[in-house]
């Protein structure tokens, strides 16, 4: 049988091919080539009785660290505008990391209720809008977005990725009246999640495509990104890279700096040139890998 992993649990691994379901383990082998199947994967294993065993993982179009999870083509960035706070910061990293995994990003904002004033909604929109991303406001007072998301969902493998509270589960189950995935209010002392969902799951949807509920997490390293590369990432700063007046520029204090002209433009923000250099930052001071 050939299918796609769509949850890993336990040390199980559970392949659809949309009619049946196997719990199937890893081939030995994997291990020792230092392979770690990833839900999303497609594979071909063997077996009868729902139980089985896979023996190959086909090439992959794209790989993500965090959330693990292989062959997505679009991630939605869900980041609550309240509980937890905004965090520009934040949001940025994940998209660093997934413009360097070449997926697409969506970013969703969630909890809109929770916000008195308007006007902040509009500027996050206005700025993210402006360099190319999508952005979704949602609510779960109304039904606001859910028809913008499932538009975007519909025949993709995507991701749900953002801090634990967010709201991911409350807006797929949202989004899909079937499910019921478990949902849990935020530490109101801590003003973080619980960390209530615990494993990556895809969701086959009615429509084609698949989405994934995910962990929350909020801890993300550069450990795959060098510090010559950061700027790519940026998807504003990347379309004038070249054109700084020395190669190699880190886009800091060198002289003739076109990122830092447009800065001074207007035309990339200054939140995001202060993020990019703290993540340099970041990256120059991570410990070197052996
Ligand atoms: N006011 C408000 N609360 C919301 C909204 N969306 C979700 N919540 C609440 O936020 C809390 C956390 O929601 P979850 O769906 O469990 O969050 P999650 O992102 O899946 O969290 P983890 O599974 O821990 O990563 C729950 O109490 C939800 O009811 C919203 O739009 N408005
Ligand atoms: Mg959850
Ligand atoms: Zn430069």
């Amino acid at each position: 049988m050939q299918g796609r992993i769509v949850k890993a649990l336990a040390g199980y691994y559970y392949v659809s091919d949309g009619t049946t379901l196997l719990q199937c383990r890893a081939r030995g082998v994997f291990r020792k080539k230092g392979i770690t199947p990833l839900v999303g994967d497609e594979v071909k294993c063997e077996g009868s009785n729902g139980e089985g065993v896979i023996t190959e993982i086909l090439p992959r179009s794209s790989e993500l660290i965090r959330p693990p999870i292989a062959n997505i083509n679009q991630a939605i960035l869900v980041f609550s505008l309240e509980e937890p706070a905004f965090n520009p910061q934040l949001l940025d990293k994940f998209l660093v990391h997934t413009e360097s995994a070449g997926v697409e990003a969506v970013i969703c904002l969630t909890k809109a209720d929770l916000v008195s004033d308007n006007r902040k909604i509009e500027s996050i929109c206005r700025e993210y809008e402006a360099i190319g991303y999508p952005v979704i406001v949602t609510s779960s007072k109304g039904r606001n977005g859910i028809r913008d998301i499932r538009a975007h969902l519909a025949g993709h493998l995507s991701v749900f990725s953002g801090q634990s509270g967010v709201g991911k589960s409350s807006l797929l189950n949202e989004l899909f009246s079937h499910l019921q995935l478990e949902t849990a209010p935020i530490s109101y002392k801590l003003g973080r999640g619980k960390h209530t969902t615990r494993h990556v799951e895809l969701i086959s949807m009615p429509e084609g495509g698949w989405v994934a509920d995910t962990p929350g997490f909020s801890s993300l390293d550069f450990a795959t990104i060098e510090a010559e590369e950061l700027v790519l990432y940026f998807k504003e700063m990347r379309q004038r890279i070249g054109e700084c007046k020395f190669r190699g520029c880190l886009h800091t204090n060198e002289p003739g700096c076109v990122i830092r002209q447009s800065v001074e433009e207007g035309t990339v923000l200054a939140s995001r040139y202060k993020h990019y250099i703290q993540f340099l930052q970041e990256i120059k001071e991570r410990k070197p890998r052996y």
